[in-house]
């Protein structure tokens, strides 16, 4: 008999479907009408769930799994899943480390270049008729310089890491602050996050936001100023959303270039009106190359988890 699986998400790519369906026994909850009713009918001959990061697992669904060997999480960020929990039942919770990286670097700088440059705002004049109409060079306000930008990484985990590496090449001076100062790195320290978005032209917040929430508030929106941009890759609680609609609308920051947000996939509809922001559906790691990279991690982990062994990418046990 096949083990079976509980789904809370789904996975984009075919070939990753196909194996998960030919080695166990799916359900994919996502696809229940009456999840409640699939969970009461199945719950106790699950062994194992996979999930996303931002949507992890409840407690209360986990105590429905008795049988639970594993929650693999097709993501990185591990904040919606309570470890201390997993751990106190000795269940392996495995991430995707290391796999989203350059992706979720890359849509950072998109979200930089096209927030600085205005892509998506001059793109929608184009679409609109707007620039036939309107066809004198000052219809469009002047644009801000990425290159030589000074960048402040909040986060200098992989992704701030690959982050910092991609502006370096755009000739941006780089700071960053962490819990600690990093050792193995030249790019400077800031313990303070506010004198490091005073000193920034540009913050892109990389961090896990398992201990952070609500870190960027409006005191450090203001001490980044009307001249600085804020980009997010990581996660919407990270960020107070009202004092970053507030702090927008009232122009006291540039601009802003945001993958993520609190309540998806709802993103504040004050943010629709505003020219000065670049909005993205937390799609930093959605490639075919990656999502086929974290697919087959998960495969992995489950493997691992359900031939007992110590999945290698348990966060854990
Ligand atoms: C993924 C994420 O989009 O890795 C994470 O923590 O939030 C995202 O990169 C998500 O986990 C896909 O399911």
């Amino acid at each position: 008999m096949k083990p079976h699986i509980l789904q809370l998400n789904p996975i984009l790519v075919p070939s990753i479907n196909q194996r998960l369906d030919a080695l166990y026994t799916v359900h994919r909850l996502y696809e229940q009408p009456d999840a409640d009713a699939c969970i009461s009918v199945h719950g106790a001959s699950i062994r194992g769930v996979i999930t996303g990061g931002h949507t992890g697992i409840t407690r209360a669904l986990m105590e429905r799994l008795p049988a639970l060997e594993i929650v693999a999480v097709n993501g990185v960020g591990t904040d919606a899943v309570d470890l201390d929990y997993a751990r106190a039942r000795s269940l392996p919770v495995t991430g995707t480390f290391g796999a989203l990286t350059e992706d979720v670097a890359d849509l950072a700088i998109a979200l930089l270049l096209s927030t600085c440059r205005n892509v998506c705002a001059v793109d929608r004049f184009v679409r609109s008729g707007a620039w036939v109409r309107h066809p004198q060079p000052s219809a469009i306000p002047l644009a801000r310089r990425c290159s030589g930008m000074r960048v402040g990484i909040v986060g200098l985990g992989r992704v701030g890491r690959a982050v910092a590496t991609r502006v370096n090449a755009f000739g941006c001076p780089v700071r960053y602050t962490d819990l600690q100062a990093m050792p193995d790195v030249a790019w400077a320290y800031e313990p303070e996050l506010r004198q490091l978005a005073r000193d920034s032209d540009a913050l892109i917040v990389c961090a896990a936001a398992d201990k952070a929430e609500g870190l960027i508030d409006a005191a450090v929106l203001d001490a980044l100023g009307p001249q600085g941009f804020l980009v997010n890759v990581a996660r919407g609680r990270l960020v107070r959303e009202a004092d970053l609609v507030r702090a927008l609308r009232e122009r006291r920051i540039a601009g802003a270039g945001l993958d993520v947000f609190i309540d998806e996939p709802h993103a504040p509809p004050a943010l629709f009106e505003l020219d000065n922001v670049t909005l993205q559906a937390h799609r930093a790691s959605a490639t075919v190359e990656t999502r086929t990279a974290m697919g087959e991690m998960v495969l992995a982990s489950l493997a691992q988890a359900l031939a007992g062994e110590r999945p290698t990418h348990s966060l854990t046990t």
